[in-house]
């Protein structure tokens, strides 16, 4: 027997619309849904390969304890009995969980988090003080709400965009740039008159599509942004949204603060032409408006939160965002659109979240601790049990070496995953769970810029002795008294009944995406909603004193020397490769001048070392990169970047520095 499925892929934003062949109940192929309304029938390599990873032989068959297969009920009886033991003995709070990446967007972390939250567990930790947490700050001090983010769509608003710190067509994008089918609609942007500019150290896929590209230094965007700000506030911007919605006291001091931020000041700091800078500054003020899509990488930098703000205020001054011809907003539900005004925002310099004991010196994140701190906490002995759901923090948080020793001390490690991985070998409670091909997902994202919401069904149901995650999360739940599912019984209930049923608590308009299907449902979005009921008195906070200050601090700190680039690769996403082909690390790329001044060919094992560590991996000479870029690719065990990246995290956004930071280049052996 022969079918076909509609569902999506969701290993990135883009969630692609895929069509699955199924034969005697088995998954033979996939193709791109070219009905899909978002994808249009795109793809990428990681897609494609769906059923060979489905079927691959890194899957997780049978429940683990201690390495040994056991019957669920064991496992789970196992699992539940010394997580109350550890609780009686410690609190609540002897009980962490780590959600990450792997299921960031089906909504099955949910249940994990309703189930720490009802034992009163104050120990969560996500990527998002590993990837999203500057964003999320910025956002916060200038409109008082941290989820709160513009969404670029190439059909509409600005015909100028500048790219930072991102690689969408590589990576699908990130916040406010989910972009499925990107080759396609950027094309479409440039015919309607669009142009693209690329500021990144590495002459990336994205870079191959834009009108321009520039190599800036690593680490040096904040210059650049305070420069344009600058000079935009002298010619430029747009007075009504500058005099209607800004407070002019907050003009002057911006004004005044970037003011040392000149033309030779920037050119001397970035390595960027002088000629380039102008440009592309004409670009802005030709175009009136513009949209500034930062990535990760933005963020990432040192004082990537200061460069968050400034792409925001530049936005915020030359009038781009919800407005007519600017970037939407995208609201969670009809409510938040329709709703009375919100009344929830942030103090000024942005609100605290209590955080972790054992780190009196740092702060929490909107209710999470950060993720640096979780062998803090469990050295210190506050938590012993931990619940790993779709992470990887060996390959995702700086020092594992030390990462790996805090995991080996904890009583229990559960990990719920798919893959048979470093993570599930580690752990105490292995947990086989439904991957993508065989679960139900409600895909819900509008705050992270996925403009249509999908009910993507099972395509198979899952193998081996692999178990739903609610179901999972369920049972444990049940074990220690607890109910994550609302009253339905994890033991009767199917899979497609308890998503819907989760879905309805998520959007008001729940109903219309299951009648989309893996097509899905537009997220309610408009104009002008933002500035009438969510900005703090109608007005942008557009210069909150602690970022003022730290751009003030920038200004002298050093630049020179070589500098690490983060970036992402094709194939693999974070930890996992799911595109066919070879599994190993990929070379560190080394750029044509390093190459030279350290006497380094193609293949010769390097040694790249920061004040934190090293790392030691074969090398590629690599023209596409930038003077100053070291390219080293996270997620890998051996090759692990996070080896050199420094524990100690930005106080502001609890997250550590990733992309930018200075290295040094030695060859080991040619
Ligand atoms: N194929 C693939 N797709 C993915 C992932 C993956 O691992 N692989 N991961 C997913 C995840 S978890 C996320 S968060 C998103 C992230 O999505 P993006 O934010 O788009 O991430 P990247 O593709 O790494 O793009 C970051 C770019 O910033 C550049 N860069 C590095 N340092 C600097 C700098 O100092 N200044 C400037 N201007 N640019 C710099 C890098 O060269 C790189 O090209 O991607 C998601 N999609
Ligand atoms: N140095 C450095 N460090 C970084 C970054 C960087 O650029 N440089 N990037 C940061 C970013 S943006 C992020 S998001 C983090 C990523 O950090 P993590 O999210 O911790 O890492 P991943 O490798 O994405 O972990 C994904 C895990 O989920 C599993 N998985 C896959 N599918 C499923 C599923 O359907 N269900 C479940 N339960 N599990 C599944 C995979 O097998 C894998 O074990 O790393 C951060 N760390
Ligand atoms: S991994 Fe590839 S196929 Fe899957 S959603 Fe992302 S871009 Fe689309
Ligand atoms: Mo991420």
């Amino acid at each position: 027997m022969v079918e076909t499925v509609r569902f999506n892929c969701e290993l990135c934003m883009s969630m692609c619309g895929m069509i699955a062949t199924v034969e005697d109940g088995r998954l033979v192929n996939v193709i791109g849904d070219r009905e899909h309304p978002a994808s249009a029938g795109y793809t990428c390599s990681k897609g494609r390969a769906l059923p060979e990873r489905h079927y691959g032989d890194q899957r997780l068959d049978f429940p683990r304890l201690h390495g040994e297969r056991v019957t669920w009920d064991a496992l789970l009886d196992d699992a539940a009995g010394r997580i109350q033991q550890l609780i009686a003995q410690g609190g609540p709070n002897s009980v962490a969980g780590y959600y990450a990446t792997g299921q960031a967007f089906s909504g099955g972390a949910y249940p994990m988090l309703d189930l720490l939250e009802q034992l009163g567990s104050n120990q969560v930790y996500s990527p998002m003080t590993l990837d999203v947490a500057p964003r999320l700050r910025a956002a916060e001090l200038v409109t008082g709400i941290p989820f709160l983010h513009p969404s670029w769509f190439p059909e509409e608003g600005p015909t100028l965009c500048v790219m930072l710190g991102t690689n969408p067509s590589t990576s699908g994008g990130w916040i406010g740039s989910a972009r499925s089918n990107l080759p396609q609609r950027l094309r479409g942007f440039q015919a309607r008159g669009g142009e693209v500019w690329v500021v990144d150290p590495r002459r990336t896929t994205s870079a191959e599509r834009a009108d321009r590209h520039v190599a800036p230094r690593p680490g040096t965007d904040i210059f650049l942004l305070a420069w344009l700000l600058r000079e935009l506030l002298d010619e430029g911007y747009d007075a009504h949204e500058v005099a209607s919605a800004c407070d002019p006291a907050d003009v002057e001091r911006l004004r005044a603060t970037v003011a040392p931020f000149t033309l030779d000041v920037v050119a001397a700091r970035t390595d960027l032409a002088a000629d380039d800078l102008i440009e592309l500054l004409a670009a802005i003020r030709r175009h009136g408006k513009v949209v500034v899509l930062g990535g990760t990488c933005l963020g990432f930098q040192p004082e990537g939160v200061v460069a968050e703000w400034l792409a925001l205020a530049i936005m915020i001054v030359t009038g781009s965002l919800d407005v007519e011809g600017g970037l939407k907003y995208l609201a969670a539900d009809n409510g938040m659109l329709d709703g009375p005004a919100w009344a929830f925002h942030a103090p000024e310099d942005g609100s605290v979240s209590p955080g972790p004991a054992s780190r009196p010196d740092l702060d929490g994140m909107l209710g999470q601790f950060p993720s640096v701190t979780l062998p803090d906490e469990i050295e210190s002995g506050q938590v012993r049990a931990l619940i790993v759901f779709g992470g990887s923090p060996l390959t995702s948080v700086p020092d594992p070496d030390r990462m790996r020793a805090a995991l080996a001390k904890l009583d229990v490690l559960v990990v719920i995953d798919p893959f048979d991985v470093e993570m599930t070998k580690m752990a105490t409670h292995a947990m086989p769970c439904a991957w993508v091909t065989e679960r139900t997902s409600f895909i819900h994202e509008p705050l992270q810029g996925i403009d249509r919401s999908y009910l993507s069904p099972a395509v198979v149901p899952p193998g081996g002795e692999r178990q739903q995650s609610w179901w999972i999360i369920a049972q444990l739940a049940r074990r220690l008294g607890k109910d994550v599912l609302d009253g339905l019984d994890p033991d009767t209930s199917d899979d497609d009944t308890v998503v819907r049923h989760l879905a309805r608590a998520r959007a008001d308009f729940a109903e219309e995406v299951f009648a989309g299907g893996s097509h899905g449902a537009p997220v309610p979005t408009g104009i002008g909603w933002v500035h009438e009921k969510m900005l703090p008195g109608g007005r942008w906070r557009l210069a909150p004193r602690v970022l003022l200050d730290r751009l003030t601090a920038a200004l002298p700190q050093e630049s020179g020397g070589l500098r690490l680039v983060a970036g992402r690769r094709m194939k693999s996403l974070n930890s996992r490769v799911y595109a066919q082909g070879s599994d190993e690390a990929p070379p560190i790329g080394i750029s044509a001048a390093a190459a030279r001044d350290h006497a380094i060919t193609s293949g010769d094992l390097v040694r790249v070392s920061s004040a934190s560590g090293a790392v030691e991996g074969r090398a590629e000479v690599d023209a596409a990169l930038g003077d100053a870029a070291v390219y080293i690719n996270h997620g890998w065990l051996e090759q692990n970047v996070n080896r050199i990246i420094d524990r100690m995290p930005d106080t502001l956004t609890l997250q550590p520095v990733f992309t930018g930071i200075p290295v040094t280049l030695e060859r080991v052996e040619a």
